[in-house]
């Protein structure tokens, strides 16, 4: 199979490496003969094959290779495809994860023909960096992208993204919408480095009749819209229909695919068909309470991280219940997306050879600890959603415990489709728990965010604060505490533990500070490159 030259322009798979058009397509033969002989390379190399005599068996080896070859490329053919789901500022707030009042009908059936994770954590609980993260499976100190609007390969230009991946095995790459960084809303319906799908719905056309706390911010700031019209006037309607049309056509090309589709709901501004804010009566919907005094618990930065946006605390409880209501309302018009994309998969009859991966970037409070929004080292923000489904997950309808951060999406996915990932990445392959459930790979999930890190364990959450927790620390047991308002750091009794927890995060931190093999970084870059014009403050 040859990738034809026009793929190459239309696919344009965002940040991916420059595009080489004075050289001629690879064929997958080569990739496949050259992917084989490296393997066996790197064996020898490693001691694995001690007898010398191997290496006269590489050419024969290789000439085996040949001789199946149209063998491989019938195989090549019946790799899974890829669809990549990804929802924006997300938490788990879903009927699959057991909320009591959200209804997420098209996710929790997207559960039922998967393995859904309920330990899924991201490495930083905010778009940008989580984004960069998760697409070329490394962590934020190795991508060294800890803010938004800026571009993965102004800090690491050479790195091989998850989409460059596939293309490069012969997937035909596409992104509709916001994968990695997007200005919501200030950017949607514009292009990032690429070119392809960028829908613009009434929700950017009617941004003069959206209600915000501070008016005519809707970002960074809790506002909200019971929309006129229908689902499919929206961005993400619109998403969802050009989502369709491309499975429709990749059906009938018989095309190979990495689909990955960027929703921008459930992000602010909370718009949605005011149907779906029907569904949410204000007097069913619970304003989350913190205890007397709870800030004096908590060291400094964590204050911080809850306090940053003043107009967000202490919300009157009427404004509180409707922001709320206006999020549920984003979260069940996203998943009516969801559901459409689904339909139109099984539609084109490509359910059995595709993996879905549904996912968010990040966690998100609404009201809890106080607060709204992302950016801090709570469950709520850097606890995702994750379901995985397709072929390869023989335990359909299972949920895993198993402990998963979002760098493992990418050897994930690899280990699916039969690919190998570059030495690069950080993450492990969660793919053995779609068929055990019962297994974990990890024993941590790693989350930073400013001065601040954090690991959760099956049972427990420790985070510090300053270079080896100077500027204090954090435990809390999430089985007498599962919302994390005890901090049990400074009780003597819980000191050993402390100690215990400290260390296992202080390695994890050095391990996240190892140099990517082969991947070069750019440490001294000026703050922002990219030009505002092009990407917003958020
Ligand atoms: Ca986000």
């Amino acid at each position: 199979m040859i990738l034809p030259a026009s793929s190459f322009a239309s696919s344009a798979v965002i940040q991916s490496a420059p595009l080489r058009f004075d050289k001629p397509p690879v064929s997958l033969h080569t990739l496949l003969l050259n992917r084989h002989l490296g393997k066996i390379s790197k064996l020898l190399f490693r001691g694995e094959i001690l007898d010398i005599r191997a290496y006269f068996l590489l050419p024969l080896v290789a000439s085996a290779v040949l001789a199946c070859d149209v063998a491989a490329n019938a195989a090549e053919n019946a790799k899974p495809n890829v669809l990549f789901l990804i929802c924006d500022d997300l938490n788990c707030d879903l009927g699959s994860y057991g909320h009591p009042l959200v209804k997420s009908p098209n996710i929790d059936r997207l559960a039922k023909r998967g393995v859904r994770f309920t330990h899924a954590y991201c490495q930083y609980p905010l778009c940008g960096p989580s984004r960069a993260s998760f697409m070329t499976g490394l962590y934020p100190d190795q991508t060294l992208i800890h803010n938004n609007s800026i571009y993965v390969r102004e800090c690491v230009p050479n790195v091989k993204t998850l989409s460059q991946m596939f293309r490069n095995e012969g997937h035909f790459a596409t992104r509709i919408g916001k994968i990695y960084h997007y200005g919501v809303p200030r950017h949607i319906g514009t292009a990032g480095q690429d070119d392809t799908i960028n829908p613009r719905g009434r929700d950017k056309d009617e941004e003069d009749r959206i209600f915000s706390l501070i008016p005519g911010q809707f970002g960074g700031t809790l506002s909200w819209l019971a929309a006129e019209g229908t689902d499919a006037e929206q961005t993400d309607g619109i998403a969802a229909a050009n989502a369709a049309e491309q499975l429709k056509s990749y059906a009938a090309k018989k095309q190979q695919f990495y689909l990955a589709v960027g929703l921008y709901r459930p992000h602010t501004p909370y718009v949605a068909p005011k149907k779906y804010f029907e569904m949410y009566p204000l007097d069913k919907i619970k304003v989350p309470e913190v205890p007397d005094g709870y800030l004096e618990t908590l060291p400094d930065p964590a204050v911080r991280s809850i306090r940053r946006k003043p107009q967000n605390s202490n919300l009157p409880d009427k404004i509180a219940r409707q922001a709320i209501q206006a999020y549920y309302a984003s979260i069940t018009f996203a998943d009516a997306q969801v559901g459409l994309i689904l339909d139109a998969l099984d539609e084109a009859g490509l359910a059995e050879n595709t993996i879905v991966l549904f996912t968010s970037d990040h966690g998100y409070h609404m009201g809890e600890h106080g607060h709204y929004q992302k950016t801090t080292l709570f469950e709520n923000a850097a606890h995702v959603p994750l379901i995985i489904a397709g072929p390869g997950v023989t335990a359909q309808g299972a949920s895993s415990s198993a402990i998963v951060e979002m760098v493992d999406f990418y050897p994930t996915l690899a280990d699916l489709c039969g690919l190998t990932p570059p030495d690069s990445i950080s993450g492990i392959s969660q793919a053995p728990v779609l068929k055990d459930p019962t297994l974990s790979p990890r024993d941590s999930a790693l989350t930073q965010y400013a001065t601040g890190y954090s690991i959760r364990t099956p049972r427990y959450r420790y985070t510090h604060w300053g270079e080896d927790g100077v500027d204090g620390a954090e435990l809390y047991d999430h089985e007498s505490d599962p919302e994390e308002l005890v901090n049990l750091a400074d009780k003597p009794e819980f000191a050993e533990l402390a100690e215990q927890l400290s260390q296992v995060l202080n390695m994890r931190i050095a391990e996240a500070n190892r140099k990517p093999k082969k991947v070069k970084q750019i440490r001294d870059r000026e703050e922002r490159r990219v030009p505002r014009t092009a990407i917003g403050p958020r």
